[in-house]
């Protein structure tokens, strides 16, 4: 592995050379602390930050004397720097102390595999091809950090209160916290430590109180995720293997037959000739763009695989074009840097320079006028096989490697991105990277890579996804059920249960791995993925939503319940970590060992609605529940108000104007929801086409009083009102009290008893 230089035990000394700044920025809460000294001259982030976007005023102050930084919220001390080290350099690089108490607990890093809650630990933020770097034993049982996103973000919590540190530099940083370290002394622990081996300091510090708070102002600093098409929310398919048209139209075609619905059609590396970027294999896609066409005719997405790795072949047009364009990265002698990856001996384009992202954006351009929806940048850690990464340099061969490695996704997502939206500005494309950087959020989601189908990934998939939505990565989830290895029948059943309310839902496999879609296991677990992808499909309005507001707020689809709820003494939520809400009104607690089918759950405060039982439990406290192999432990919060498709969905039809408004409501008396639809494809959304519904729910005894209106696009929106909860009459919009009829519905376990009005045309 390459970064292994610095952390806090390197010989940081205070010096005089080094001035600190601190400012508050306009209208945001936020602060910005800098550093100058002639050690460092330019910051060469590429993050693109827009603190213009946050508008708050919190009960804070944070102020700096000398090189001492406090920060108090709501008049409480949060954070004071450790006079030992306040702020030192090292050489090039530089660190920063804390005052560590025992109040603290530690979140975010955006995507690691430390633990969801991170005290004790040393880290370094460093771009990583997992299975390239780590032993077999590592990345299938074990702790592998760094993994391929860097994220240096460290969320600290004390009581209830919350602050967020950014750390806005592109070279390594390394954070250790309370850590036992071998060269301190016996019993000695590290205190809270934030450096970097180098680059220009540029520190964000985004004081709470509340977790909420912290959250949206950062994912808005960095900017939140467009929202994506809403055929990107639904099941994906891929398998390292198919590549041919073939291939796709054979799983589509499977896919109908069984009555599962399925959006994405995923190309992994063997659908292009000879490994060759931005080419088809004409044996396997004879006319690429009318047999992706007659894919979209009939209901698929489809997502082929980018590498950035270009073949060095003369007479190959991609490369001879970058080369007489200059864009690859190059050594330090000026000549093309050239690694090892699929295609042999290959180059690399250098995204640090505008004119290589153009470039690249372009040859995306082309490529995506042959109909293909969306595109998954994969080995952009960048990953270069036997070469020497510190060689790989860019700028023109100017920029040592270290200063751009953890931003090379990036750039290149920014330039995937463009090309996609230079050939269809309409459309809103799906991208997906496996590495990425602070802002990534803007311009892809993020698939964690390389996982292994086993227990141990399974649970590791909760925190690490729970970490990178607080971390301002939102859009991002595992391939279920697990990439390498081979799932049994109950690890696949329960990957499925447990993911499939995850932003992201792709089944993905190694290629040497058997098939894993669904109808690859035997009927009774066909049976139970089938539910669990179509119940996906059910809740697709709600999703749907939930991005909506991602965009707006930049507040998470997927939280742990600490984000919701109060972390008490008596119900610590902020060690929950196999448990987690999707949205404000779902709470999921799959099962997720081995040969259980019960659990403890911890119901945070409120009534909850059991999903599959149709039972209503107090929360307040921890309790064992007893699931089924066909079910999964879901509630719905008191007082809520979910957004569902009509019916069993059994195919990808979308339909976000004929919907199931369920009302859960057993104490509550009061309920609420703004339900936003658009064409689900376009950018028209922006330009005034989208249409909101508010539904507003009163309840009297048993008497529920809805009131609904609509405004912007006048899109026609038929609503049926499903109750979960003790109601005899409903009246809608003042027009007089009707008797509820008697229905049944099958959510998350056996089907349940409703009351049912429909159907309302608003
Ligand atoms: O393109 C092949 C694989 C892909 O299936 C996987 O999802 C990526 O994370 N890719 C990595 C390259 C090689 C992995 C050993």
């Amino acid at each position: 592995m390459y970064f292994h230089k610095y952390h806090a035990a390197d010989n940081f000394k205070v010096t005089g050379d080094v001035k600190l700044s601190l400012e508050k920025l306009n209208g945001s809460s936020i602060y910005r602390l800098t550093a100058k000294s002639k050690r460092w001259t330019k910051n060469h982030s590429q993050a693109v930050l827009s603190p213009e976007k946050i508008k708050r005023d919190v009960k804070c102050s944070c102020s700096l004397s000398g090189k001492r930084l406090s920060l108090s919220i709501n008049g409480k001390r949060f954070l004071e720097s450790d006079a030992s080290l306040p702020f030192g350099v090292s050489g090039n690089a530089w660190a920063m102390s804390f005052v560590y108490d025992n109040d603290m607990q530690f979140y975010g890093q955006g995507e690691k595999n430390n633990g969801f809650e991170k005290s004790g630990s040393f880290t370094k933020f460093w771009n990583t091809d997992v299975w390239g770097d780590f032993t077999p034993e590592q990345y299938k049982n074990g702790v592998t950090d760094p993994m391929y996103v860097s994220v240096p973000y460290l969320l600290i919590k004390r009581g209830n209160t919350y602050a967020g540190i950014l750390v806005n530099d592109p070279y390594p940083v390394f954070m250790t916290l309370n850590a036992k370290l071998d060269w301190l002394p016996d019993g000695a622990k590290s205190g809270v430590v934030i450096g970097a081996s180098d680059g220009v300091p540029d520190i964000y510090i985004i004081p709470g109180p509340t977790l909420d708070d912290v959250t949206t102002a950062l994912q808005r600093l960095v900017g939140t995720t467009p929202r994506p098409p809403l055929w990107a929310l639904g099941h994906q398919q891929c398998k390292w293997g198919y590549r041919s048209h073939d291939d796709l139209s054979a799983i589509a075609a499977r896919y109908k037959k069984e009555n599962i619905p399925n959006d994405g059609l995923w190309l992994d590396i063997d659908y292009m000739d000879g490994y060759r970027v931005f080419t088809y294999n004409k044996k396997h896609f004879a006319a690429p763009k009318q047999q992706i066409g007659k894919l979209t005719d009939a209901g698929g997405h489809v997502v082929p695989i980018i590498d950035p790795g270009v073949k060095r072949e003369k007479g190959y047009a991609v490369y001879d074009d970058g080369m007489k364009n200059d864009v690859f990265c190059k050594t330090s002698d000026g000549e093309p840097y050239i690694g090892f990856v699929w295609p042999g001996a290959t180059v690399f384009p250098d995204f640090s320079l505008p004119a290589a992202r153009a470039w690249w954006a372009k040859q995306v351009k082309t490529f995506v006028d042959t109909g293909i929806h969306g595109a998954w940048i994969d080995m952009n850690d960048p990953s270069t096989g036997k070469s020497e990464l510190a060689d790989m340099r860019f700028n023109n061969g100017k920029l040592p490697h270290e200063s751009y490695h953890n931003q090379y996704a990036l750039g290149m997502a920014m330039a995937t991105r463009e090309g996609f939206l230079k050939s269809n500005p309409l459309a809103r494309p799906l991208l997906v990277s496996r590495s990425g950087f602070i802002s990534t959020s803007r311009y892809a989601a993020v698939w964690t890579g390389d996982n292994f189908s086993n227990f141990h990934h399974l649970k590791k998939s909760i925190e690490i996804t729970l970490n990178l939505s607080l971390s301002g990565i939102p859009f991002n989830g595992p391939d279920v059920p697990g990439f390498g290895g081979t799932p049994t029948e109950e690890l696949a059943r329960k990957w499925y249960k447990a993911g499939f309310l995850f932003p992201f839902f792709r089944n993905h496999a190694i290629l040497d791995a058997p098939h894993q879609e669904p109808w690859c296991f035997p009927t009774a677990t066909k049976n139970v993925i089938a539910k669990f992808i179509k119940l996906r499909y059910k809740l697709l309005p709600y999703i749907y939503n939930l991005f909506i507001e991602q965009e707006h707020s930049g507040r998470p689809m997927l939280r742990p319940l600490m984000y919701d709820f109060a972390d008490t003494v008596a119900l610590p939520l902020s060690k929950v970590s196999d448990q987690f809400m999707a949205g404000d009104a779902l709470m999921h607690a799959p099962v997720i060992t081995e040969g259980a089918e019960k659990r403890d759950i911890v119901f945070p405060k409120g009534m909850w609605y059991d999903l599959s039982t149709g039972a209503w439990i107090s929360g307040g406290r921890r309790r064992s529940y007893d699931s089924k192999q066909d079910a999964t432990p879901l509630f719905a919060a008191d007082g809520s108000i979910v957004m569902m498709q009509t019916g069993e969905r059994t195919d990808n039809q979308n339909d976000l104007t004929d919907v199931e408004a369920h009302i859960f409501m057993r104490t509550a008396i009061h309920a609420s929801v703004r339900y936003t639809i658009d064409d689900g494809s376009s950018f028209n959304y922006r330009r005034g086409g989208e249409t909101h519904v508010d539904i507003v729910v009163k309840k009297n005894g048993t008497s529920l009083a809805v009131t609904i209106a609509k405004n912007g696009a006048s899109l026609p929106v038929g609503i049926s009102f499903i109750i979960h909860g003790a109601a005899a009459a409903i009246s809608v919009n003042g027009g007089g009290n009707t008797t509820l009829r008697k229905g049944r519905v099958t959510l998350a376990g056996n089907p349940l008893a409703v009351k049912v009005y429909s159907r309302f045309m608003v």
